[in-house]
């Protein structure tokens, strides 16, 4: 850990300044346990995030002080509530560097986001014989939606190929790219295999088609800056849990003019201006998207989450994560048996990895056996296991709040790995 310590990364403003990890390590509760008398030592980030004692507290405070339904009371508690969940928005805004708090709508994660624009947006846009282009190495949260989609109107899935260090081959993607594609969805970080893709050059190409982009940004902001304004997508998604928020929310950014085009998916509450039974006026956007009493809670601690990484700031957790990455990288290179699945030049910090002989549920309950807690099985993206020839990996995850100690304690787990099935 004093090697982490003494590390010297550049901080939001261009400072140089330590990346206490110790320090930050004491804002997470949960690492504070033992797991069979042993540290926990979590990696499946990608899965889910922990959450930093400022969130918790927004949560206790909203439930013991603050609650009230929102957007519909003259009282002061509704008020109140209503103010904190649209202060929360704008730190979305903020966070996104989006142009306007009104592109912001929240959602129940990033699967929700996803299906609200293949229903709202993309449905009255396709026929038969049209294309919706994907990559390889979607998450099924960026298939299924599209497939029924498909299955609604005849139109095609194209699929951009990975090659064998996990990077989407770009040619195939210009290629694949034609007068058929209505619409491109990719993903902003792999959650398989860690790979980060060039989004914005993908956007643009796209975007001289005249054709619309979704980004899947449920492994983006967790890792990178993210700024949709530069990377010109029409669409970002993203889950709070996995950016160290509450589960059950997550937020779509969309192109305030694509959102003025789209109708209503859901209907309810909440989302009309009024009601009859000879038709409904739909609120403004982007209330005509939010139907029925949202997680309010959930809003206000996503925003919390933002608050708190955004002080510590994401160009130094990038910074500080692609030094335990590359401490991993030459970790694993030495370790016999162990093949790293996803070796992208342009790489976040996800470990994807096969013990030759051992199925990857052995290898993860061994490693339980040591408190260590990594993700094995496919990662709901089986089309990367196909295309690398394996039913499931184990993946070890990191987050900003993980260490180099953590990464050796993992490979002194596999070596026993190895050494009990040698
Ligand atoms: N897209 C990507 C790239 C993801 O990694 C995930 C979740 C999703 C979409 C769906 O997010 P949700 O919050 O709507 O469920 N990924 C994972 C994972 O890697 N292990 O568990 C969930």
């Amino acid at each position: 850990m004093s090697e982490v310590n003494a590390s010297m990364v550049a901080g939001q403003r261009g400072t140089v300044e330590p990346f206490d990890v110790a320090r930050i390590r004491e804002d997470f509760p949960i690492l504070r346990q033992t797991v069979r008398d042993k540290p926990l030592v979590y990696l499946d980030n990608a899965a889910t995030t922990q959450k930093p004692q400022a969130v918790i507290d927004t949560l206790l405070q909203y439930y013991g002080a603050q609650n009230a339904n929102i957007h519909r009371g003259v009282y002061r508690l509704s008020v109140k509530a209503t103010e904190l969940y649209e202060e929360a928005r704008r730190k979305v805004r903020r966070f996104l560097n989006a142009s306007r708090v009104e592109e912001i709508v929240f959602t129940s994660g990033t699967t929700d986001a996803i299906n609200l624009v293949a229903q709202s947006y993309v449905r009255p846009r396709v026929s038969r014989g049209d294309e919706i282009l994907l990559t390889e190495m979607e998450h099924h949260s960026n298939i299924v939606p599209w497939q029924l989609l498909c299955e609604q109107t005849g139109a095609t899935i194209r699929v951009v190929p990975i090659n064998e260090a996990g990077e989407l081959e770009m040619n195939r993607f210009h290629e694949l790219l034609t007068d058929r594609t209505k619409f491109v969805a990719i993903s902003h970080v792999s959650n398989a295999l860690g790979t980060i893709n060039p989004v914005a050059e993908m956007v643009a190409a796209a975007h001289e088609r005249g054709v619309s982009v979704l980004v899947d940004g449920a492994q983006g902001v967790p890792h990178l800056p993210v700024d949709v304004t530069a990377i010109d997508c029409d669409f970002y998604a993203f889950s709070g849990h996995k950016v160290f928020g509450p589960t059950g929310v997550g937020a779509l950014h969309a192109k305030y003019e694509l959102l003025e085009e789209m109708p209503p998916w859901r209907g309810g509450g909440d989302m009309i201006k009024s009601v009859s039974f000879d038709g409904t006026v739909y609120n403004d956007v982007p209330y005509k998207f939010e139907a029925g009493t949202p997680n309010i809670a959930g809003v206000i601690g996503l925003g919390a989450a933002l608050d708190y990484v955004s002080a510590i700031g994401l160009s130094a957790i990038a910074e500080y994560e692609g030094r335990l990455l590359d401490h991993a990288t030459r970790v694993f290179s030495s370790l016999p048996h162990v093949r790293v699945i996803g070796t992208a030049a342009e790489k976040a910090s996800v470990m994807s990895f096969v013990v030759d002989d051992v199925h990857p549920h052995d290898v993860g309950t061994i490693l339980d056996q040591q408190g260590i807690a990594v993700r094995t099985g496919h990662h709901c993206a089986q089309p990367v296991m196909t295309h690398f020839g394996v039913p499931a990996t184990v993946r070890a995850s990191l987050a900003f709040y993980n260490t180099t100690a953590e990464i050796d304690a993992l490979a002194t787990g596999l070596n026993e790995v190895i050494a009990v099935f040698e």
